[in-house]
C-alpha cells in the first residue's frame, strides 16, 4: 500500500505533462516554433509566417498574435511588402503553391460577407473597409489603391486575397488573385499597427 500513493502522483504527473505538452504544439498562436521573416514599412511591422495553412487559420494565427492579415492600401505598401518576399524572404515556393501552380501568400481582402464586395479585414471582425466593388471590370472605391492582375474572377467561387509570387500566363508577379480560401494552403503575411 505505501508505494500507491507516489506512483498515483507520479502517474498522474505523467499524464498531466503529456496533456500540456499536446496542447502546447496544438495551440493556434505558438509561433515560436515557426518559420517566420519579419521586416518593417512606415512605422508598421510585418511577419511572414511560413507555414501553409488555409486562410481563415492564417487570420486566427494573425489574431491570436495580435495582428491582421496585411492590408495594403498604397502602391508603396505593395510595392515594400512584394520586394520583401520576392527578393529577401528565401521563400521555398514548393511550399506555398496553390491549386493552379504558382506560388503565392495570403493577405486580407475578402468579398466573404458580399459576393464581389472586396474589402480589407486581414481579422475577419466586423470592421472592414471596401477597396473595390465588382469583378475584374470592377472599380476601386474612394481611391483605394488595387493591385488586381486579370481578377477578381470568382472561378468556382474564389473569396479571399492573394498575393502572386511567380507570373502566371494572365497576370504578372506579384499581382492579387482571387482564390478559394480553404482549397488553398499558403504562407501568410501579418501586418501589427
Ligand atoms: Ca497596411
Ligand atoms: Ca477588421
Ligand atoms: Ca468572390
Ligand atoms: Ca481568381
Amino acid at each position: 500500500m505505501k508505494n500507491i500513493v507516489p506512483n498515483l502522483a507520479i502517474s498522474t504527473l505523467l499524464v498531466l505533462l503529456v496533456f500540456s505538452s499536446c496542447r502546447e504544439s496544438d495551440l493556434e498562436d505558438d509561433l515560436s516554433a515557426k518559420q517566420t521573416y519579419s521586416f518593417t514599412f512606415n512605422g508598421k511591422s510585418y511577419l511572414l509566417v511560413k507555414e501553409a495553412r488555409s486562410w481563415q487559420d492564417a487570420v486566427s494565427y494573425a489574431v491570436a498574435n495580435g495582428a491582421y492579415l496585411a492590408e495594403i492600401n498604397s502602391e508603396e505598401e505593395q510595392i515594400a511588402i512584394f520586394t520583401q518576399l520576392s527578393t529577401f524572404a528565401d521563400i521555398n515556393f514548393n511550399e506555398t503553391n496553390n491549386q493552379f501552380g504558382f506560388a503565392a501568400v495570403w493577405l486580407g481582402g475578402n468579398d466573404i460577407a458580399a459576393e464581389s464586395v472586396w474589402v480589407w479585414n486581414g481579422n475577419n471582425d466586423e470592421t472592414d473597409v471596401q477597396f473595390w466593388n465588382g469583378g475584374v471590370d470592377g472599380n476601386t472605391v474612394n481611391g483605394s489603391y488595387n493591385n488586381w492582375g486579370n481578377e477578381p474572377d470568382n472561378d468556382g467561387n474564389q473569396d479571399v486575397l492573394c498575393m502572386g509570387l511567380e507570373a502566371t500566363p494572365i497576370n504578372a508577379v506579384g499581382k492579387w488573385t482571387d482564390l478559394d480560401g480553404s482549397d488553398n494552403n499558403l504562407f501568410f503575411v501579418m501586418e501589427y499597427d
